[in-house]
Parts: C-alpha cells; sequence; structure tokens
C-alpha cells in the first residue's frame, strides 16, 4: 500500500513567526544576509557567499544579462536562463561578466530612419528617455546621433517627424573613448552639464552608456557581489540533456556557478550530469541540482555530489504542475523537511549543503519564512519579473502597467527538457501558463524595502544573522480565522500605501 504523509502539504500563508527575546543590539543596520551558496565541511568557509539570499529565477522572463548585473549589484545572483542556444546564453553569461559599473549597455535603439512615434513606442517600452540612433539600430552600431526628451516636443511636432531632423547629432555631440575610466567619464559629464555620455569605440561604435544618475547610485551598493578580478558574480542554468556542450561554454563566458534546473530533481538525469561535470572538472565547478520536496530527493542529490540543492515543485505562481500531474508538496512543508535532511546530512557527514527555497514567494514575509524554515537563499520568478530590469515587455494594461510573465513549461517558453522524460514530443503537455505581472519599479528600491522587512522581523526574533536564525526562530500554524485577524480588520480603509501591500 502506499505510503501515506500524515502531515498536510503546507505553505508559507499557513505559518508566521513568535518573536523571541530581542536585545538593543538588536536592529536592521546589525543584521547580515550573507549566506553560503555552495557546500563546505565543517570549520571551514564556502567558496561562494552571497551578500543577500536571493537568486533569480533560470527563466526567459526573469534572468538575462541585464537582471544578471543588477542582482549582483545588490548582492545575490541570477541563474541566466537555459532555454535558448549554447551560444545565445554563453554570450549574455559573457555581457554580464564584462559589464563594467556604471557603463550600461545601451537598451534603446533605433536606425535613423525611425520617426517620432518610434522614439515615443520605444520610450513607453522600455521607460528610458535616451535612445541611441545607430546605423543599423542595434546597440552597438555606428553611433549617429542622440536623441533624449529635449529634442521633441510632442505637442508641437507630428509623430511622423524623422529622427534625424530632432537628434543630436554626432558632431554635436559629448562622447568618450572606450577605455575611459568611470572617474573621467564622470568629470565630462559634469563639465558639459549633460546627463549622459555616449562611449565609442576607434570605429565610432557606440559600446555603453555612463549616465549622471547612475553615478551616486554606485556609490549606494556596498552589498555588490564581485569575483578576485571585481566582475560581477553570474550563474547560469544547464539541462540533463546538452550538457556537454552547454557547461564548457558557459565557463569559458565565466559563469561562476551552474544549477541544472528541472522540475524534477530526484532522477538518474541529474546523477549523470554532476558525474560528468566531476568526471571533466573536479569540484572546481560548483553546480546546484533539483528540485525536490522530501528528504530522499535531498539525499540522492547529496550522494550525487551537488554544491547546493533547490526545492520546489509546484508551488511556482505561473506553475501548474499539481494541477496537470498531481505531483509536488507545498513550499513550507518541503522546505522544512529539506532543511531538517539537510542538517542529519550536516551531523553524519560534516558537509554542509546550502538549500535554495525556489518559487511561491508572494509576499516578502514568506522569504523570512523561508529563510526561518531553514532555506540558505531563496529564488524567486514572478517577484524579479515584475521590476525594470526584467527582459521582458512592459506593457499598458487595462489602466495600469503590467510586465509579462510566463512559465518555462508554457507554450511560449517550449523549455520542454526542463521537464523532458524521453517519449513522444507530440504528447507534450503544458505545465506552466503565460500571465502578466504588475509592473513595480526598480529591481534596488524593490530589493531594499523587502529586506528591510526580513532584517526587521529578524531583529524582533532576535538574530542578527540567518544561521541564528534558522537555529533560533520559533514558528506556529495559523487557524484560518487569525489569517483575517493578521490584515487591516473592521476598519475603513483610506488608502494602501506601496509598503503595505506587496503581493
Ligand atoms: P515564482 O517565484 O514565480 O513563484 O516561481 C518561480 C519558479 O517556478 C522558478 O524558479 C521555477 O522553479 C518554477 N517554474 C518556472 N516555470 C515553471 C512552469 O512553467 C515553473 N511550470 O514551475
Amino acid at each position: 500500500m502506499a505510503t501515506v504523509l500524515k502531515e498536510p502539504s503546507r505553505t508559507f500563508n499557513e505559518y508566521l513567526l513568535i518573536p523571541g527575546y530581542s536585545d538593543m543590539e538588536a536592529r536592521p543596520e546589525n543584521v547580515s544576509l550573507r549566506t553560503p551558496v555552495v557546500k563546505f565541511k565543517k570549520g571551514e568557509e564556502s567558496e561562494l557567499y552571497m551578500n543577500i539570499p536571493l537568486t533569480s529565477a533560470v527563466m526567459q522572463a526573469v534572468s538575462d544579462d541585464n537582471m544578471a548585473v543588477a542582482l549582483a549589484k545588490e548582492g545575490g545572483i541570477s541563474f541566466i536562463f537555459g532555454s535558448q542556444s549554447v551560444e545565445s546564453q554563453a554570450a549574455m553569461v559573457k555581457r554580464a561578466k564584462s559589464y563594467k559599473a556604471g557603463f550600461v549597455p545601451s537598451d534603446s535603439n533605433l536606425k535613423p530612419d525611425a520617426t517620432l512615434k518610434d522614439v515615443l513606442d520605444l520610450k513607453a517600452e522600455k521607460g528610458h528617455s535616451t535612445i541611441a540612433i545607430t546605423e543599423d539600430g542595434t546597440a552597438d552600431g555606428k553611433l549617429l546621433g542622440i536623441v533624449t526628451s529635449k529634442d521633441y516636443r510632442v505637442s508641437r511636432m507630428d509623430t511622423s517627424t524623422p529622427v534625424t531632423d530632432f537628434m543630436t547629432p554626432f558632431d554635436k555631440m559629448v562622447w568618450g573613448s572606450e577605455g575611459i575610466t568611470l572617474s573621467e567619464a564622470n568629470d565630462l559629464i559634469w563639465d558639459n552639464k549633460v546627463n549622459q555620455l555616449p562611449i565609442i569605440d576607434k570605429k565610432q561604435r557606440l559600446t555603453s552608456f555612463v549616465f549622471r544618475k547612475d553615478y551616486d547610485s554606485h556609490k549606494e551598493n556596498p552589498n555588490e557581489l564581485l569575483d578576485e578580478n571585481k566582475r560581477y558574480i553570474v550563474g547560469a542554468g544547464i539541462n540533463t540533456r546538452d550538457y556537454e556542450e552547454r557547461v564548457p561554454a558557459l565557463l569559458e563566458a565565466g559563469a561562476d556557478i551552474l544549477v541544472i534546473d528541472s522540475s524534477e530533481g530526484y532522477s538518474e538525469w541529474q546523477a549523470v550530469t554532476i558525474k560528468w561535470i566531476r568526471d571533466h572538472y573536479g569540484d572546481k565547478v560548483k553546480v546546484g541540482a533539483g528540485n525536490v520536496v522530501d528528504a530522499d530527493g535531498f539525499r540522492f542529490l547529496a550522494d550525487c555530489g551537488a554544491d547546493f540543492v533547490k526545492i520546489g515543485i509546484g508551488g511556482g505562481s505561473i506553475c501548474i504542475t499539481r494541477e496537470q500531474k498531481g505531483i509536488g508538496r507545498g513550499q513550507a512543508s518541503a522546505v522544512i523537511d529539506v532543511a531538517k535532511a539537510r542538517d542529519e546530512y550536516f551531523k553524519e557527514t560534516g558537509v554542509y549543503i546550502p538549500i535554495c527555497s525556489d518559487g511561491g514567494i508572494v509576499y516578502d514575509y514568506h522569504m523570512t519564512l523561508a529563510l526561518a524554515m531553514g532555506a540558505d537563499f531563496i529564488m524567486l520568478g514572478r517577484y524579479f519579473a515584475r521590476f525594470d530590469e526584467s527582459p521582458s515587455a512592459k506593457l499598458m494594461v487595462n489602466g495600469n502597467y503590467v510586465k509579462e510573465y510566463w512559465g518555462e513549461g508554457s507554450a511560449r517558453a517550449r523549455n520542454w527538457q526542463r521537464y523532458d522524460l524521453g517519449g513522444d514530443a507530440k504528447l507534450k503537455f503544458e505545465e506552466g501558463v503565460d500571465s502578466y505581472v504588475p509592473y513595480a519599479g526598480s529591481l534596488h528600491d524593490n530589493v531594499q524595502m523587502s529586506l528591510g522587512k526580513v532584517k526587521s522581523t529578524m531583529c524582533n526574533c532576535g538574530a542578527l544573522n540567518i544561521p541564528d536564525f534558522q537555529k533560533n526562530a520559533k514558528l506556529t500554524l495559523v487557524s484560518a480565522v487569525s489569517i483575517v485577524e493578521g490584515g487591516a480588520h473592521d476598519v475603513i480603509l483610506k488608502e494602501v500605501g506601496p509598503s503595505t501591500g506587496q503581493r
């Protein structure tokens, strides 16, 4: 007869934290969110830490090179999506690794035959007012001019006006040459009273922009996550099919850490993939594995040699695996069970394998709960998809700005390798949906706000770092009635502020 677990499968919404004693040192500025990413032996340090416990999901709608840079600036790691060709994924890794702080690749570009209407459309889509006019309309084409909002007046100009009539042409522009330092670029910006400085190579091709507004924000990133050559740390997703080509290309491009991206990690496919990596690179190459939802799955991947283990099946916001296949587990139960297995494994072997809670974070406090339940870090898709830095389109739907967000198991992503068990390709079915999420602005502002809440709760529990929090947190299940008590109730609300209802 089948085994039936006694406990129901529970999710984050069913738990709350009980405060612990906090002394006067328990203040958010004293809290460290530094956390290990890869396994280490008792008494030793992990070879890779993050300064914040957040990673962005291995998804087309979430993690490209732009997201990788933005998150590394905050102290976390993006895993650039693997559901693309080996070449294009490696190119993304390379771009993120070659990113120089303060030098931003141009994301809004048009050809010289564009019109004011094209300018307005691109501005609405990308949200940026500086547009490079390049010979071929690419981010690294020959620079012919730039358009900023100072160059046109929508009320006085026909939208069919060609950009060449109102752009600032190259010979009237201030620009910097490739190789210029950030501080020299900033001097040019200040001396010439411009808001942006295009950087060009010897052939007048655009390489990047330096923006006046970024100068201050660069100074604001004390947590940025850098390798020994001061380049941002970048992760990448791999699969259990084409790793013999993908892994070498990603490593060559500079990827610091890999993760096997699969909806089901308790499988021989993962064992074979990790073995291939170990046979070819030893322990030098770091690779996470998953996803699993119980102690058996964890133990299997730990024995296979995974550097970290990812938890979560069916809890992702875009995921319909549980509906389609009736498999998965509430994310809270999964994290609690795997954390226990991780601790037992540590006691038994002296090897600590960090675990990552992947998916299902809806409120900021869910991040805190995941950490309290034992996660060393968290992976989020929907959360990051809402920000300026995610790769998907920003649209206006029913009067509100939204961003597109689709699952890797949706027909749109066609990431069948993530779900592949072999068999007839014609019989594939979707395990994810295509959706919108509310647009939420910049990653920096949102991450600061979310982690401010995490730190504040940790202080209430008397914990100044994640290991202490995991050890000492006290959790309670909530009843349906007490959930109602937890929100504003029995009052007539005036308005909901932006920081009160993060979803
Ligand atoms: P969330 O943060 O949006 O709730 O969940 C993101 C996670 O959902 C991803 O990291 C991945 O593990 C999982 N995912 C991605 N695509 C699908 C799908 O199409 C999915 N079913 O479940």
